[in-house]
């Protein structure tokens, strides 16, 4: 298949490149490198360090002789959006282009607007050049459990049958998320929902856990395929912190009493779960939504985890919760669409953490340490996250 990865740079999209590509598929990457952008304003770099795009593609040319074709711009320029469709003439997109870490939106009311106008003007401009360009295209968009909140009935996946007043019907599941960026992902859901069903879209919404990994089979072939492992307390995600934090003999940061509870997945699953969505794509007008995520742990939990794992003394530190969410929460959710598509998961193990472990260690004398520390608060509107 010719496939179209957008957010082809970064933490998640570069690697499912690799993934794709090496699956067969002809695979063009695009981005506008904000990503590399939001690094200098925070003054933080990845812990990992990653080479340009270009370089990248080279060095995946030169391994496997597979082409990858780049685009630079930006989502929010339309020109350049059906400018590319019209090019590449994909037959799936897979849409990891978007700002990612809740704090970031939390910063303050800039950043929340940036956040929203970026993720959802984004990807109401690539509805508009699919329908526009080829309406038989499968949008493959990354999604968040987040969207969900934790609600205290079961989560299913994306629709939910209702009985009310003696009627029924199936409605999109109810969202409460915990963030402006979480937020943002709702308004993405909806516009992509009602673009299936006005224009006969096909949509698949991976309603994705927190990641954790760094390394894929394609990425491991060489330090110049590496993708980045974000550690700061804004773009860094919950397990690849508490590695770090081992590694340097830092506390790890529990926020409050670590009784919040997520679903998570291994970055190598992240891969193989978009691919299968990709190989199996949605019906012409359906929205159809997958909760990507492959077990789900308390914060405690993977602390706990990271901590008998470490091959050293390791502390944990419960820090006042800087965010709103609620801990000791109800939590289950339904995860079994990917499951039946083949999907085979690799569940969080000692050997996994293990050789994180190493990574962390290959690398640990790049970390700035104030950039550990959480600085944005949900409670504040605006916190002083630029002074690290
Ligand atoms: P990332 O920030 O590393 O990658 C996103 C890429 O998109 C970056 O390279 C960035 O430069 C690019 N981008 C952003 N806005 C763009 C625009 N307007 N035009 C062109 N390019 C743009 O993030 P990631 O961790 O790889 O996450 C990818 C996607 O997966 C995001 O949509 C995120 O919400 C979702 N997701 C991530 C996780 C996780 O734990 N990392 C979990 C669930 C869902
Ligand atoms: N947390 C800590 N200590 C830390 C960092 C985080 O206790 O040092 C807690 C947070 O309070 C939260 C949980 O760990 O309860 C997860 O936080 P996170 O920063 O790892 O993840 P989150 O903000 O939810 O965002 C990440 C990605 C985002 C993706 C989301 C999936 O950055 O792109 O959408 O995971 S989900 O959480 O399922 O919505």
């Amino acid at each position: 298949m010719r496939i179209l990865v957008l957010g082809g740079d970064g933490y998640l999209g570069w690697p499912t490149a690799l993934h794709l590509s090496q699956a067969g598929h002809d695979v063009a990457v695009a981005d506008n490198f904000v990503r590399r952008q939001y690094d200098f304003e925070l003054g933080v770099e990845s812990l990992v360090p990653i080479e340009s795009l270009q370089t990248r593609v080279s060095a995946w040319r030169e391994h496997t002789g597979k082409d990858i074709a780049v685009y630079v711009g930006d989502l929010c320029d339309h020109d350049h959006t059906l400018g590319m469709l019209r090019d590449f003439r994909p037959e799936a997109v897979v849409h990891f282009a978007e700002q990612r870490a809740a704090p970031y939106s939390m910063i303050d009311r800039k950043h929340a607007v940036y956040t929203q106008v970026n993720n959802v003007v984004g990807t109401l401009n690539l509805l508009y050049a699919i329908a526009e360009v080829d309406r038989d295209i499968h949008l493959v968009k990354l999604g968040t459990m987040g969207e969900y909140g934790t609600p205290n009935i079961d989560i299913e996946e994306g629709w939910l049958e209702i009985e009310h007043n003696g009627r029924r019907d199936r409605v999109l599941y109810p969202k409460r998320p915990g963030s402006f960026y979480h937020l943002s992902k709702v308004h993405d859901s909806h516009n992509i929902e009602f673009t299936c069903r006005i224009w006969g879209l096909r949509a698949t919404d991976l309603n994705q856990g927190v990641v954790y990994g760094q390394q894929t089979p394609e990425t491991a072939l060489d330090d110049r395929l590496a993708t980045r492992f974000d550690y700061d307390a804004v773009f860094g995600t919950v397990l690849n912190r508490f590695v770090i934090q081992a590694v340097l003999g830092h506390p790890l940061t529990v926020y409050g009493g670590g009784g919040q509870r997520r679903g998570i997945i291994d970055i190598r699953d992240t891969v193989q779960c978009v691919q299968l969505a990709c190989e199996n794509p949605a019906d012409r007008g359906e929205f159809r939504v997958f909760n990507q995520m492959t077990e789900s742990m308390s914060v405690k939990e993977i602390a706990e985890t990271v901590a008998r794992c470490y091959p050293g003394d390791v502390t944990i530190e419960n820090l006042e919760n800087p965010r709103v969410e609620l801990e000791g929460h109800y939590y289950n959710v339904t995860h079994t669409r990917l499951l039946d598509l083949g999907l085979s998961p690799h569940l969080l193990s000692d050997t996994l953490i293990t050789s994180l472990f190493d990574v962390a260690k290959r690398h640990a004398h790049r970390v700035k340490t104030p950039a550990l520390q959480p600085k944005v608060n949900w409670r504040d509107h605006a916190s002083p996250v630029q002074e690290t």
